[in-house]
């Protein structure tokens, strides 16, 4: 089904794949007796770069993550919804947070991610490239972006390495209270006028294939997934969350009322799935080479942000630098 070819555009391959020294093996049977791997624990520096990584992208998206959304909190159309998005953005704000902190125990600093991130030497989630056009795309992301993050991280709750398990737990709670609201936005839009109801399936239309993306390149253009599967950093495989999510999501639009944007789209008795048509992976490797619709106007939001925070920084490296002398004299 998602046999297209891609060429994906990777970062670091040199990791070395099935090491075999005796370290490396007493740490395998470690992940393979599903112990926690802890920051302190001897680690192959495979290991160590793969979660780098990852949770490092995953940390950058949550924190990109809040820009389409937050685009709409003047414009939301009551107090109440109001209330309830800047909620929703400020627990993204949040996700970042535990995710760059469970990245910082691996040895890398929160000035050097967030340098990668900016200068575009880190990836981000491909989906949050693209916009928000009216407030149904607030209630398509809650629904259908955070569903397929639940889908994506619930797995991620049970991974080897600790700091990042337990991370998760948190944030897929938050996530799951994210996509109900994001269904109930969509709710009352297809229960509302004929208007609404259009500019909910608009929403659906834009949102449904970057959203079936987002799960990354199918298995055998996946050039990470065995390597961390076997290191228990990846416990349900691209192609298989992506199944679980379309056969969980399907339903949830027909109750809607609503049409998936996908001709070829039938249940199959046989596999007991949906199956799918084709997926745009050209379209998919042009947005995390940079070239989506919102990239530049994303990275450009987070640069500002850098920016005009530079007085918070000289602030509290100041602050730092008086503290310390002032311990420095009371020592003496
Ligand atoms: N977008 O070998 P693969 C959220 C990259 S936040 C961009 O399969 P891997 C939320 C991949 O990084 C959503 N790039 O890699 C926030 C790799 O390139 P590099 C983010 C993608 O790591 C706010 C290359 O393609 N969730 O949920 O084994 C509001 C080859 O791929 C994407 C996470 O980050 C993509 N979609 O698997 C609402 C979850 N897909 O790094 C919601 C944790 C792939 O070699 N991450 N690439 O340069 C993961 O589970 C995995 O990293 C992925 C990719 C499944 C994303």
């Amino acid at each position: 089904m998602y046999t297209q070819g891609l060429d994906v555009p990777a970062g670091d391959r040199s990791i070395p794949v099935f090491a075999d020294s005796e370290p490396d093996q007493r740490f395998q049977a470690r992940v393979d007796a599903d112990e926690k791997i802890e920051p302190k624990d001897w680690m192959p520096e495979g290991y160590r770069k793969t979660l780098i990584r990852q949770i490092s992208q995953h940390a950058h998206s949550e924190y990109v993550g809040m820009l389409p959304e937050g685009n709409w909190i003047t414009r939301a159309p009551s107090l109440r919804r109001k209330a309830i998005l800047i909620s929703k953005v400020q627990d993204e704000a949040g996700h970042a947070l535990y995710l760059y902190s469970a990245a910082e125990t691996l040895g890398i600093g929160r000035a050097e991610m967030n340098d990668q991130l900016l200068t575009g030497r880190a990836k981000y989630s491909s989906i949050f490239n693209y916009p928000t056009l009216t407030w149904a795309d607030v209630g398509a992301i809650g629904w259908l972006v955070d569903g397929a993050a639940i889908m994506n991280q619930v797995p991620i709750c049970r991974c080897s390495y600790g700091p990042y398990a337990r991370a998760m737990v948190r944030v897929c709670r938050e996530e799951s209270f994210h996509q109900r609201q994001g269904y109930e936005i969509m709710l009352a839009l297809s229960r509302g006028s004929a208007a609404q109801k259009e500019m909910a399936q608009a929403a659906l239309n834009r949102w449904w294939w970057p959203s079936v993306m987002m799960f990354g390149p199918s298995d055998e253009n996946s050039p990470h997934s065995a390597q961390s599967m076997r290191w228990g950093i990846k416990k349900v495989s691209n192609d298989e969350l992506r199944q679980k999510f379309i056969d969980v999501t399907v339903p949830q639009a027909e109750f809607l009322g609503l049409t998936v944007p996908d001709p070829e789209l039938k249940w199959n008795e046989e596999r007991q799935h949906y199956d799918i048509g084709p997926i745009d992976w050209a379209e998919f490797a042009a947005v995390i080479r940079g070239e989506g619709p919102c990239n530049r106007q994303r990275l450009e939001a987070r640069r500002k942000a850098h920016d005009d925070g530079a007085w918070v920084r000289e602030a509290a490296r100041a602050h730092a630098e008086k503290r310390a002398a002032r311990m420095a004299e009371a020592a003496e």
